[in-house]
């Protein structure tokens, strides 16, 4: 077991903050460089696990979806971290630490996962980070107010996420801000930069260059 902790990995830096934050965006730009493997939300495999659609399940009964929801993305953030590249820097969309210590926590306080069923993921979740190798080097934080992310969310029409509320958005918006701003929740298992992702596609270049040099350069010095 100790040889799935032991091997190799990329510099690895993963790309959090809220519903419609521009974490795809944000790796879109770096699809441009040799050196980076670029992981994009699994999203699809979501939408189509032997042909169901969790993602769908999960808004239309969120209370008798969020454990087999959950337990999915967890699965597949696990392959993503270990999944092995020659290129030596990687750059996920979001991570299991995300969907753990954010959406897991979110359903936890909201009643619509229960404590048993938060248990079994924790089991599944700490088993995880302490037999396979899913240390993480960066954290790139897009930090948006959730205003901005529930008009893009509306503006996208993600036909699952049409019974997302800005309520549901706002309390995510307070989860992120307390792991990777205020540093009160949980632990970060990286330093954290964190990006005003709240300007418009036209202006958000310039903060994608602040990052393009830690990043392609791997420095991990961000004052976190
Ligand atoms: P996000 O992971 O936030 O991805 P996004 O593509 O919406 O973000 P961006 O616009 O910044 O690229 O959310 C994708 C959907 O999956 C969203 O409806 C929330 C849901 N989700 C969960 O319910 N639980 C989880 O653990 C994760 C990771 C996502
Ligand atoms: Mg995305």
């Amino acid at each position: 077991m100790s040889s799935l902790k032991d091997s190799s990995r990329p510099f690895t830096v993963i790309v959090e903050g809220n519903i419609g934050s521009g974490k795809t965006t944000f790796l879109q730009h770096f699809d441009q460089f040799d050196n980076v493997c670029v992981l994009a939300e699994p999203i699809h495999l979501w939408r189509n696990c032997d042909g169901h659609n969790l993602l769908s399940l999960l808004y239309q009964d969120i209370k008798k979806w969020s454990f087999t929801f959950q337990s999915y993305v967890q699965l597949t953030m696990l392959q993503y971290h270990t999944k092995k590249t020659p290129h030596p820097i990687k750059l996920m969309e979001r991570s299991m630490f995300s969907a753990r210590y954010c959406f897991v926590e979110q359903m936890k306080r909201d009643g619509v996962l229960s404590d048993a069923s938060a248990a079994v993921i924790d089991r599944h979740f700490t088993w995880i980070k302490d037999n396979t190798n899913v240390d993480v080097d960066l954290i790139v934080y897009l930090r948006t107010t959730p205003q901005v992310v529930f008009e893009r969310m509306m503006a996208r029409n993600r036909e699952e996420e049409k019974s997302v509320s800005f309520d549901y958005l706002k309390s995510l918006h307070d989860i992120h801000e307390d792991w990777l701003f205020h540093k009160t929740l949980f632990s970060t298992p990286a330093p954290v930069l964190i990006l005003d992702a709240n300007q418009d596609k036209a202006t958000i270049h310039q903060e994608y260059l602040k990052s393009e040099q830690i990043i392609l350069n791997r420095t991990v010095a961000v004052g976190s």
